[in-house]
């Protein structure tokens, strides 16, 4: 017989059996469903509040409690199932911080359908990709939505997704389409997913050009949870106010909506990140624990010396997705009056966190380490060969909560994992003699944009469709409040007419790019700086700079930067 592989479900990359086997006897894989978990604590502690929010009519608070949770996330499973959504299934969920999102995702769970996690950010580029790439069966999204109509969106993405057969609106206006509050019915008996399936596809940020898919299983996912909310101190008192995108692999499982979730706890959904949304839920729902990304840390260490709000039941706060800086570390407790813990972690799995009795200077100047006494890493030269302690080189790692492949991804994966299956972070890091992280770079062609991450090639994909454009780059240039943004250089196509940087930008965004994964530069050149052997050097590409001399226009300023999410 074929040695049985954990999480395979014909596409994913499994573990192989020894390892699956390994994580289990340690104890790391549990061997539940995330339909048993909510069951478990909804039986447990009924009465408690799982999920606060303010998106009931006209704005109100709404707060379900575990037993409403669980019942919502049963009919809704129904209801989907009368839809013909069942096991297997793929739905993409674009959907912004509001209950639904916890009661789409369980029930979605129960049936062994396959939420694909998309932000409020992307568009139809991004949209119509993961339609077509995973077949999904339906797609879920807000009526509105800062300003943005989903239901416009989802009416494009429709008409050019062939196999997407349901679009379901959460919102008091579903316009053409099915509202999600219309599905629930009298819960049906469906059989428990192999917690060894797979549970979700998140995404990564990615450096090639489209994104790629994360198979994360019930058993992985749900360690990653177990292991957070040890780590973070999490019990039956903690309120976590869910700041980032809810669908973010940082606000979902570091510790996250779901770590919360799995403690007991209480979630608060906040719509949007700015202090005067989220200081008075802070104070009012006495939240004892968030995460941010660097840039947010800052505002808001800003505003906390300012504030009148109450500030003072938060214990905690995580940063990460991107770099923090020593000193903005060291001003969060001086500014909120609570721990810092710093976050370093990816979709793909390894989560490293300070730990809250580390001492205040390893948590100002770490990233933290593993959750997992099983997560293996790897500090390695460009050949592969281990550095020793203390040398900065190539992340690798390999453990329990770690995937061992992209979803249908074979020649990708053949590149982004080593035979022996370690994931290759793409990031530069050096261990201290504590077994602490620190990020010291990237080597990935990617453009981390305080914390959210944009691949070069996907944009330079874009700018090449224009007739205009003869070649193009992406690379990062240094920002003083996101740590860093994206700057295009392009060459212009001889005998065509001379396209502009704001045409340009204007011309990527209507071909429905994440607004965020518009350059926030694009200057002009005449070549491209290369190596000794020819390559184009996005090196000394980086390092031209704003005042680029070649650059026949002046360097415009970003037009309406986007706020940073993830
Ligand atoms: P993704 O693979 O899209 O989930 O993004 C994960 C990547 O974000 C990591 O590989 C790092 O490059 C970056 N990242 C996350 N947290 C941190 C952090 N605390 N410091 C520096 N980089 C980070
Ligand atoms: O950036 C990330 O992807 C990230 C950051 C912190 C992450 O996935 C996580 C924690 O789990």
């Amino acid at each position: 017989m074929p040695p049985r592989l954990a999480g395979a479900s014909g596409t994913a990359s499994a573990w192989p059996a020894e390892f699956a086997e390994r994580y289990r006897d340690a104890g790391w894989w549990e061997g539940i469903t995330f339909g048993t978990l909510l069951r478990t604590r909804a039986t447990a502690h009924p009465d408690r509040v799982a999920v606060v929010d303010h998106a009931g009519p006209g704005g109100t608070r709404r707060a379900w409690t575990y037993a409403d949770l669980d019942v919502r996330a049963d009919r809704l499973a129904a209801g989907l199932s009368a839809r013909g959504i069942g096991a297997g299934d793929k739905v993409v969920v674009q959907l912004p911080n509001v209950a639904e999102f916890l009661e789409v995702i369980f029930a979605l769970f129960r049936l062994g359908a396959l939420p694909v996690f998309a932000l409020p950010a992307h568009r139809e580029s991004e949209i119509a990709y993961f339609c077509d790439f995973t077949g999904a069966a339906a797609y879920v999204v807000p009526d509105r939505h800062d300003g943005f109509d989903y239901r416009a969106l989802a009416a494009t993405v429709l008409a050019r997704s062939p196999e997407l057969r349901h679009v379901f609106v959460v919102g008091e206006d579903a316009g053409p389409f099915e509202a999600l509050a219309d599905l629930p019915a009298e819960p049906v008996d469906l059989p428990d997913p192999d917690p060894s399936s797979t549970a979700f596809l998140q995404l990564s940020g990615g450096s090639t050009g489209v994104p790629k898919l994360i198979p994360r299983t019930h058993d992985d996912y749900i360690y990653s949870l177990r292991g957070s909310a040890e780590i973070c101190a999490l019990d039956e008192d903690s309120v976590y106010l869910c700041v980032l995108p809810a669908a973010h692999n940082f606000p979902l499982s570091s510790p996250g909506s779901l770590g919360t979730l799995y403690a007991g706890g209480r979630v608060v959904m906040c719509p949007r990140p700015a202090p005067d949304t989220a200081f008075p839920l802070i104070q009012d729902e006495r939240v004892t624990i968030t995460g941010l990304v660097p840039p947010l840390a800052l505002v808001w260490t800003d505003a906390a010396s300012v504030t009148a709000y109450d500030l003072s039941s938060l214990d905690v706060l995580l940063v990460g997705g991107a770099k923090l800086a020593e000193e903005a570390a060291r001003r969060v407790r001086p500014a909120l009056g609570c721990t810092l813990q710093q976050v370093f972690g990816m979709a793909e799995g390894l989560v490293c966190y300070t730990r809250l009795d580390d001492d205040p200077e390893t948590v100002a100047t770490t990233q933290g380490r593993p959750i997992s006494p099983d997560d293996e890493i790897r500090v390695v030269d460009d050949e592969d060969e281990d550095l020793p302690v203390g040398a900065t080189g190539h992340l690798l790692t390999r453990g329990p909560y770690t995937i061992r492949g992209y979803w249908n991804a074979p020649d990708h994966n053949a590149r982004a994992f080593t035979e022996d299956g370690f994931y290759r972070t793409g990031d530069l890091v050096r261990l201290t003699p504590s077994g602490h992280l620190v990020v010291e770079g990237r080597a990935k062609d990617q453009i981390n944009r305080g914390g959210e991450k944009i691949a070069a090639e996907e944009v330079e994909n874009h700018l090449l469709a224009h007739p205009s454009v003869h070649d193009a780059n992406v690379v990062a240039e240094p920002d003083p409040y996101l740590g860093e943004r994206s700057c295009a250089y392009v060459i212009r196509r001889s005998g065509t007419e001379a396209v502009t940087a704001a045409a340009l930008r204007r011309f990527v965004r209507e071909r429905g790019l994440a607004g965020y994964k518009v350059p926030d530069r694009i200057a002009f050149v005449d070549a491209f700086p290369t190596t000794g052997v020819g390559k184009i050097s996005k090196k000394d590409l980086r390092i031209l700079g704003p005042e680029n001399p070649e650059s026949p226009e002046s360097p415009e300023s970003p037009e309406s930067p986007e706020s940073p999410e993830v």
